[in-house]
């Protein structure tokens, strides 16, 4: 018999963290509308989910994991826009802010989903906003109910 482990969707009695960088915020307004629309949608009660700005993407991991370490949230969502066109140092902020959320999530074994686009241009970024190729921060907030669910 194989035992298959796989988390559920439900939200319902579940804490979440949202970090969002206001670099590019009327990009990440968007991303951050979309992830609580989802976890309300999924049961989440209002009063279970704290959102946290923090100056840019780069900033994300350090406030990520004082959240994590108080140990009282089940997941954390992270969201920015890193766009190319608009930095010389891109390469940097999107290196330095996935390496951060992958640590925090291993260091603390609390599940940080990765809601941050990364793209050529604006166009690019508005588009994973919930234009045409559908909302990024939905597509964490997912990540996040999985993963809570999942540990
Ligand atoms: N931060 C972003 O979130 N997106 C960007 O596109 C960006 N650009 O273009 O530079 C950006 N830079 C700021 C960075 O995240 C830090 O806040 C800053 O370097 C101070 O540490």
């Amino acid at each position: 018999m194989i035992k298959i482990h796989t988390g559920s969707y439900d939200g319902r009695n579940k804490r979440f963290a949202i970090v969002v960088a206001r670099f590019n915020e009327f990009i990440t307004k968007q991303l951050l509308e979309g992830a609580i629309d989802t976890l309300l949608r999924h049961g989440v009660k209002e009063s279970d989910i704290e959102v946290t700005w923090v100056p840019g993407s780069f900033e994300i991991p350090v406030a990520a994991q004082k959240i994590a370490r108080g140990k009282k949230v089940d997941a954390i969502i992270t969201l920015g826009a890193v766009i190319r066109g608009e930095t010389a140092h891109f390469d940097y902020v999107c290196g330095e802010s996935a390496k951060g959320i992958a640590q925090v999530a291993l260091q603390t074994d609390v599940p940080v989903a990765y809601g941050i686009i990364t793209t050529e241009n604006t166009e690019q970024a508005i588009e994973r906003a919930g234009l045409k190729q559908g909302n990024k921060g939905r597509d964490a907030a997912m990540t996040a109910l999985e993963m809570a669910n999942l540990l």
